[in-house]
């Protein structure tokens, strides 16, 4: 295979179950990256192909500049994390000579699954467009200084600030339902542009635009549910798929590691060690200890910066039973005034907590009404009346078992 070079086409053809589709892809070879007298240097301009434009970047942005009249488009050079996507729009306000951008979302597991939404620019106003209903939005192209115009989907809901318009249906008219794979594909089209008309990306998905020529930034993770919380014992946790992403890595590698409260390794109910494992899976735990699990992702660029980032949280399966008291003889409810009164022996016990963690506390709540803390087991009755006598023993988990023995005092 010969050496590729920027703006060199390479056409894929696939299989699906063994059958060859007639369709093909043309990916663009992009070589962003370039080691030079052992030192590797990144391009961040080279993400943004296509044509009728310039991509230009200095120490906060990259510019892109219509060298033409029309709809200038480009697409980015990689897969994006599709659980969070966001882009930074930066306005040149001088320069906004176009209609709108269009951002163009597609699975890249299915071209045909493919979602945009409009920044339009009309009289001075900007609006989020989505399937037809705009909402104005603050700042936008008009304003008198550049802005900044930060683009997010999530959860079929495009936003910018605190405008929210969900996506109903695809660019083709179906109805949309959620991306199928972890990544999609980005393409960005300002519509009507007049030569000359100027915008600036600042960020993708958090990872910023400029000149520098390293790759600073992590690879994101994305758990694709709600994780983590408290449990009882017992239950069953489903960990849910987790997708890593880096907007400059071509790969990115991505391992799970499940550890319970004592810090080894968890199977999943099939037995599977939870060790180095593939997150792009659901795996089910059974929540057998009391304490936190910690669920750790570990998210690597692969030929690349080799920049790693650990991702954890946390499952609490909590103690919800309160210690027991159990009296070892058998209490005596009655006594005279001037008598001596004795605590019958009793034992503490909880299911997690060792019995010298357990606090015991001994109270008496005497016929005067007064609270008295007792120090020993035995009590000196002062007058007549029912004295009652509590035993509060509490575990670490603050669960509180009270015992109480009511004694009536007589002349
Ligand atoms: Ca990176
Ligand atoms: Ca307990």
């Amino acid at each position: 295979m010969r050496e590729r070079k920027d703006g060199d086409f390479v056409t894929f053809a696939y299989e699906v179950d063994g059958v060859r589709r007639a369709e093909e892809i043309k990916v663009p070879v992009i070589i962003s990256k370039r080691t030079k007298n052992g030192r590797k240097t990144l391009d961040m301009t080279k993400y943004f192909y296509g044509t009728g434009f310039t991509a230009t970047a200095n120490s906060t942005e990259v510019g892109i500049e219509a060298t033409e009249n029309g709809d200038i488009s480009w697409k980015f050079g990689n897969s994006l994390l599709a659980g969070m996507f966001s882009i930074d729009f930066h306005t040149v306000p001088d320069k906004s000579n176009f209609d709108g951008l269009q951002v163009t979302l597609t699975d890249s597991s299915d071209r045909t699954n493919s979602v945009s939404a409009t920044l339009a620019y009309r009289k001075g106003k900007t609006y989020l467009s989505v399937n037809g209903t705009a909402i104005e939005i603050s700042g936008g192209f008009g304003s008198f200084t550049a802005a900044t115009i930060k683009l997010e989907y999530s959860d079929k809901i495009f936003k910018v600030g605190n405008v929210e318009i969900p996506v109903v249906t695809r660019e083709d008219g179906v109805k949309f339902d959620a991306f199928k794979s972890d990544k999609v594909n980005l393409e960005v089209t300002a519509s009507g542009a007049k030569k000359g008309a100027k915008y600036d990306v600042r960020a993708i998905n958090l990872h910023k635009f400029n000149n520098n020529d390293s790759d600073y930034t992590e690879p994101a993770v994305f758990v694709s549910g709600s994780y983590g919380g408290s449990y009882d014992l017992g239950k069953t946790y489903i960990l849910p798929a987790a997708f890593a992403g880096d907007v400059m890595s071509p790969e990115t590698e991505l391992i799970l590691n499940v550890y319970d409260p004592n810090g080894k390794i968890v199977r999943d109910i099939n037995g599977r060690k939870l060790e180095n494992a593939d997150p792009t899976k659901e795996y089910e735990i059974s929540l057998d200890s009391y304490g936190q699990y910690r669920v750790e992702y570990t998210a690597t660029e692969i030929n690349w910066w080799n920049r790693s980032k650990p991702f954890q949280y946390m499952i609490t399966v909590y103690d919800g039973n309160a210690p027991e008291i159990t009296f070892d003889e058998t209490p005596k409810y009655t006594a005279k005034v001037g008598g001596t009164w004795s605590l019958p022996k009793f034992t503490v016990k909880d299911n997690v907590t060792e019995t010298d963690k357990i606090a015991v506390g001994k109270y008496v709540y005497t016929a005067e009404g007064k609270l008295i803390k007792l120090d020993g087991n035995s009590f000196r009755f002062g007058e007549s009346g029912k004295y009652k006598f509590r035993i509060i023993a509490t575990d670490e988990q603050g669960n509180t078992t009270v015992k109480e023995i009511v004694v009536t005092v007589t002349d």
